[in-house]
């Protein structure tokens, strides 16, 4: 294009701007991308950072005054945006032995996954669920929730909510309960009594897509994942991993978020993978390195994690490992957006 057809066109462009119009042919390229090109970077956060940090914060404020005592894990890739991939939110929550934090409700979901301590609950909708590292407790969204500490030690969790969906379609709602807490009901593992164990009550008719399971215990998880390693029949790509699942529908437990765990034998190495999804990784057991691209990060216990969209991937277990992961894969799968490239494995 000569010199003159370019002022002619810069000329134009300006021209619109005024009537806010925009030519596509100077954007097109980076909005529709031959492949995924996320602001998402790799990276890893040592839960020896993050502890001191945060048991510092319990000295500062208390669960009450902070609502929520949480770091947010931000991915460096976006900074100031409260995000850890563009779609998805973590944070480390800390309460204290004696606290309370306060019941509230809101349109995102969340889960948490318990990394240190025990004697901590939270309670939704009145049913306690009490803590121990390596568990997952759901928070579906629009339910009434709090968390309490009636243990003798802090107690950490890595809280995974879908903040930047929620946001990103203008969706939030939220609001906080006249008491601290919401009247708690009903006991530790009722529903996974009445729903989780391959048995439902009758006339059970589900009020949500969100799993009617509020705890899915590590004990049994492992218990799963142990069993599936005798059997001995590896995945290439992810060792031995599982899905957690709304047994009524046998979809993902929250329709926002997909929640995994996996084995990995110990000198296993995967074959490199990529997905659509990008995933955040939280280490529950086993020391070992992931290949991102061309870096490699070393992990151990508690540590978190993030691989973007579309990135070669290998996971190393110098131990047997143990790894939590969760994305948006389900939100992708539901609009048909979701890939994964084995590699043809
Ligand atoms: O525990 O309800 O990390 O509302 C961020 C927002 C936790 C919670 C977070 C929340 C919560």
């Amino acid at each position: 294009m000569d010199d003159e057809r370019k002022q002619a066109l810069a000329n134009y462009s300006d021209k619109i701007s005024k009537d806010n119009l925009v030519p596509l042919w100077d954007r097109l390229k980076t909005l529709v991308t031959q492949e995924p090109q996320s602001p998402c970077q790799p990276y890893l956060w040592q839960y020896d950072t993050i502890r001191p940090v945060l048991l510092e914060a319990g000295t500062l404020l208390t669960a009450k005054e902070a609502e929520r005592r949480v770091l947010i894990l931000e991915n460096p890739g976006m900074p100031g945006e409260s995000k850890i991939t563009t779609s998805l939110y973590a944070g480390i929550q800390l309460i204290m032995p004696g606290e309370i934090a306060p019941a509230h409700k809101h349109s995102q979901a969340a889960f948490r996954f318990i990394i240190e301590g025990s004697g901590a609950y939270t309670a939704v909708g009145g049913e306690k669920s009490y803590m121990s590292k390596g568990d997952l407790i759901l928070t579906p969204n629009g339910r009434w929730h709090d968390h309490g500490n009636e243990g003798d030690e802090p107690t950490f969790w890595l809280d995974g909510l879908d903040i930047p969906i929620v946001k990103f379609l203008d969706a939030s709602f939220m609001q906080h309960h006249s008491d601290d807490e919401h009247p708690h009901v009903k006991s530790d593992g009722d529903s996974m009594a009445r729903y989780g164990s391959g048995m439902m009550p009758l006339e059970f008719e589900p009020v949500s897509n969100t799993s009617p399971v509020m705890k899915y215990p590590y004990d049994r998880t492992r218990a799963n994942l142990e069993k599936m390693k005798e059997a001995g029949d590896v995945d290439p790509c992810h060792g031995h991993k599982l899905m957690y699942v709304n047994p009524v529908d046998g979809k993902s437990a929250i329709p926002t978020m997909g929640a995994f765990m996996q084995l990995l034998p110990k000198g296993f190495e995967t074959a490199s993978y990529r997905s659509t999804d990008a995933t955040i990784y939280s280490v529950v057991e086993g020391t070992g390195r992931t290949k991102i691209g061309d870096e490699i990060y070393t992990w151990g216990p508690n540590d978190t994690f993030v691989v973007p969209s579309w990135h070669h991937h290998q996971h190393f277990a110098d131990d047997e490992c143990v790894l939590f992961s969760y994305s948006d894969r389900p939100v992708q799968q539901a609009l048909g957006l979701w890939r994964q490239d084995r590699g043809n494995r």
